[in-house]
């Protein structure tokens, strides 16, 4: 079974990224498994080394933004690309529009060892 940490990458990292392109969203939501059943309607791909982004599990402690207190918010900007289903799409044809960003990023962080397995926000 994949592990919630798995999952945060398979949802959440693309190291090699981000092409330069429009549809960028449109492939890699597919490509990930995040159109199946459903249309995830939000979702930000990080492009920083694994490493970079793991290193968040020991910066700055915040609060989830469901209350919990395992957030972690990253001391750098990252390269990041938000993906946003666009209000004409429709299951299982999933639209998304693509919106690459310098952001500061939210992680909550849960196991031993202590890494990523939910992206809360970028500010
Ligand atoms: N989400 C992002 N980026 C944002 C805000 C939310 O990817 O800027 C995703 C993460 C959550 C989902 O999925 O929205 C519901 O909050 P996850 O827990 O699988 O990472």
């Amino acid at each position: 079974k994949e592990s919630r940490a798995m999952k945060f990458q398979r949802q959440h990292m693309d190291p090699g990224g981000p092409s330069n392109n429009s549809n960028y969203c449109n492939q890699m939501m597919r490509r990930r498994n995040m159109t199946k059943g459903w249309c995830k309607r939000v979702n930000t791909f990080v492009h920083e080394p694994l490493v970079d982004v793991q290193a968040v599990c020991f910066q700055g402690n915040i609060t989830c933004k469901n209350g919990q207190p395992n957030c972690h918010k990253s001391n750098s900007s990252m390269n990041i690309t938000d993906c946003h289903e666009t209000s004409g799409s429709k299951y299982p044809n999933c639209d998304y529009q693509t919106s690459h960003k310098e952001r500061h990023i939210i992680v909550a962080c849960e196991g031993n060892p202590y890494v990523p397995v939910h992206f809360d926000a970028s500010v």
